[in-house]
């Protein structure tokens, strides 16, 4: 898609891609020097005593050389640790006044730096990206009222209600201690022995096993806040907020023995693909929504605003679509922007406000005291990528690495020496004022009980699935815990599983070879105070009122786009190079991306000696990356091809992924070398789509046509119910 010239200025034009302008480095042109500006005439030779002689001490430039080099790393993420980072805008189209006082959410035209970091959450800095997980979707915005930073996730409701047990829930996760496997992955023992322990994951278990923990891509994935926050207006009036983020792509998976390739092949699949996005001029665009509860609804819900276990269905409270971010810059630096970014949930601006949702509480502590250690210290707030485009004017002083040379001859307030400075804002000079919620209480450790209901949303869940989302999450659990060796473990999590529903429980007790358990001796650790009954207990466990919720199955994402998408087109010497340029035409102005791939690289010559451009080699590339398939016909191309055993495993693991795969007729042949070629009708002379998703024409535009729509579908997942295809 070609860059339109709005989205250019808002690049140009974006305070804070001024600020971190006056922090880059080029040194094109530029003298080597040492960190002291001294200019360096060699530093490929240390000094020495004579030509074959020892190093010496002396020498300044080797040691400054290799000291900063020892010193290059800092400690990754506790979670987290693996991301990608970029710089983008945020434009509201809806003035949110009515609810918060928020500058950013009130005035539709302005326009707010943001900086987004997509993560996984359990692997290593250089784990792959496709790992069955979480995605976190951090986003910073540079307000004029301060950064306000959004740190969510890409599923909107999360393991725990309280934020005391998140280093268990991380320790379970994470490699095992004894020898530090498996890496970035929950399939073990550990991780399932926690969540069967801990009832109040259902809910989050059903989203982990789903395709939404293995994206196609960052760019189509959804984002939540997944916490109940406060809005605050002028008037003081508070009401609830969840935050959302709808990506314009719709949002779609992978399948998981895709995934599974693809992180052998290529470990930074989506960090590629956001990267290559952002430079080809597909910025990535996110709807941000709202859903808002007033204040006197807080309790008109059968589950509880503050448990983060809980989201509130859509068709309860719809979410408004109120701005829209789009990513429009990559990283100069990786390191000094996407690896030093601090987010941290504490930063808010006058208008948005926190709830006592247990979860989020406890995250208020966590990420200041993470970043004091992870980025050596209280100034981290100084880095450039870290730096509010509002002025930063306070009595706070020193530290390691301090950056700023404060002038005054004071530091401390009140003060009468330097007049007062800096000035406390009263409410009027947007000062930041808590909500003065009401609270009286007793201290208790426990919990309440509208918590207690932990299987109606997971049921919910399962139930808006479609069949094949269905199948694909019966699978996901059958591979995790048939990776679990501790045979109770395991038990006790299809005893939980039935809890949810019974026929899941039991198509993952038939492919780990057990029964599901009527009974198991101890659910551990469950939310229930221990002077509560069980009476008490069930009381509260309440059926979720809506039976299915549209807008949590990935099946209603959008089928009527291919933007971005990335097309193969096999072929080789002797191709139609006519066809592959009409079907190419209709496709790119369609939106999506096209690459000639051909047993080895170099160009191919059509069959009419036109040159074509081969992209990639059949040793070079997989089908893997790609969403669809094209097979031009052309005699020797189509002989050539049909013989090749890289040609028709690619056709084969593109059908077996449930990919939309067209042909020319005149390259039937080709297809009757592949596993599903033998499937196709006999008789298919008048035919386009011979099956689902399986085009074939001998008319390129009308190929083209029906190509579109089949891509659009994103993929044919009936196919996958035979289960038998060789690829
Ligand atoms: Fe967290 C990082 C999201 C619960 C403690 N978290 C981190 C990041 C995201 C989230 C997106 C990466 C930020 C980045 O890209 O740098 N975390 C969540 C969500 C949660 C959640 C959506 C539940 C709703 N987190 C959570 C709890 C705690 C933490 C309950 C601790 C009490 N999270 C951290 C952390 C991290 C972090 C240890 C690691 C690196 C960092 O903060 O900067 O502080």
């Amino acid at each position: 898609m070609p860059t339109d010239s709005t989205k250019q200025d808002i690049t140009t034009d974006n305070k804070k891609v001024q600020d971190l302008q006056q922090n880059t480095e080029d040194s094109t042109g530029q003298f080597l020097t040492t960190n002291q500006g001294l200019r360096i005439n060699d530093d490929q030779n240390s000094l020495k005593a004579g030509e074959r002689g020892p190093s010496l001490l002396e020498d300044f430039i080797l040691r400054e050389k290799i000291t900063h080099f020892d010193h290059e790393r800092i400690p990754e993420r506790v979670v987290h640790a693996r991301g990608a980072g970029a710089h983008g805008v945020f434009k509201l189209n809806e003035d949110l006044s009515e609810f918060t006082k928020a500058g950013f959410l009130t005035d539709t035209l302005r326009e707010t730096p943001v900086f987004v970091r997509f993560s996984t959450v359990a692997g290593s800095r250089g784990s792959s990206d496709l790992a069955r997980d979480v995605r976190g979707f951090a986003v910073k915005f540079y307000t004029d009222e301060g950064n306000f930073d959004l740190v969510g996730n890409n599923i909107p409701v999360f393991f725990i209600q309280d934020s005391i047990k998140f280093p268990d829930l991380i320790h379970a996760v994470k490699p095992e201690p004894h020898n530090e496997i498996p890496q970035a992955a929950s399939a073990h023992d550990t991780f399932w022995d926690y969540i069967s322990n801990t009832p109040e994951s259902a809910h989050m278990i059903m989203w982990l096993m789903s395709d939404r923990a293995i994206p196609r891509s960052l760019r189509m994935m959804e984002g939540f806040g997944v916490h109940s926050f406060r809005f605050v207006n002028e008037e003081g009036k508070s009401c609830f907020v969840k935050f959302h983020w709808k990506p314009k792509l719709g949002v779609h998976s992978v399948a998981w023995t895709e995934a599974q390739t693809i992180s052998g092949k290529d470990p930074d699949f989506h960090r590629r693909d956001l990267w290559e996005a952002i430079e080809n001029g597909n910025f990535p665009e996110w709807d941000f929504g709202v859903q808002i509860v007033p204040e006197e609804d807080e309790h008109k819900y059968e589950f509880d605003l503050l448990d983060s276990t809980k989201l509130i269905p859509e068709e309860l409270v719809p979410v408004r679509r109120i701005g829209t971010m789009t990513l429009n810059r990559n990283t100069d630096n990786y390191f000094a922007e996407t690896e030093q970014v601090a987010f941290h949930l504490g930063h808010v601006v006058p208008g948005i406000d926190f709830t006592n949702d247990p979860l989020l509480q406890g995250r208020l502590f966590s990420y200041t005291d993470t970043q004091l250690l992870r980025l050596g210290g209280p100034n981290f707030h100084e880095i450039p990528i870290n730096r509010p485009i509002a002025p930063i004017h306070n009595n706070q002083r020193d530290g390691h690495m301090r950056q700023q040379i404060n002038k005054s001859k004071t530091a401390h307030s009140p003060n009468g020496m330097s007049g007062g400075c800096p000035f406390q804002a009263g409410k009027m000079q947007g000062g930041f004022t808590s909500y003065p919620e009401r609270i009286e209480a007793s201290k208790i450790r426990g919990r309440s009980k509208s918590f207690f209901d932990h299987f109606s949303q997971a049921k919910l869940f399962l139930n808006s699935q479609s069949d094949p989302e269905k199948n694909h999450l019966t699978d996901a659990l059958s591979f995790e815990l048939g990776k679990v060796e501790t045979l109770s473990v395991r038990e006790r999590m299809l005893y939980f599983l039935a809890q949810i529903d019974e026929g899941l429980a039991g198509a993952v007790a038939y492919n780990v070879g057990m029964h599901v358990p009527k009974e198991v001796k101890t659910l551990l650790n469950q939310t229930k105070p221990a002077d509560a009954s069980d009476e008490e207990y069930a009381s509260v466990v309440k059926e979720g009122s809506l039976d299915k919720s549209v807008a949590l199955s990935m099946k209603n994402s959008p089928t009527d786009i291919i933007e971005t998408r990335k097309i193969a087109i096999l072929a080789t010497d002797g191709v139609n190079a006519a066809n592959i340029q009409a079907v190419k035409n209709a496709l790119m102005a369609a939106g999506a991306t096209c690459e000639v791939i051909a047993p080895k690289l170099g160009f191919i010559a059509g069959v009419d000696d036109t040159p074509v451009a081969v992209a990639k080699s059949l040793l070079t590339t997989a089908s893997v990356f790609y969403d669809a398939v094209y097979v031009p016909g052309g005699t020797n191309s189509v002989a050539t091809l049909e013989a090749d055993p890289d040609a028709i495993h690619f056709l084969n693991e593109a059908f077996k992924h449930c990919k939309a795969i067209a042909f020319d007729a005149d390259a039937m042949q080709v297809i009757k070398a592949t596993y599903f070629g033998r499937k196709l009708p006999e008789d298919n002379s008048d035919e386009t789509v011979l099956m689902e998703g399986i085009i074939m024409s001998d008319d390129a535009s009308a190929l083209a046509t029906k190509f579109i729509s089949a891509i659009a579908q994103h993929r044919f997942w009936e196919r996958e119910k035979a289960r038998k295809v060789p690829a």
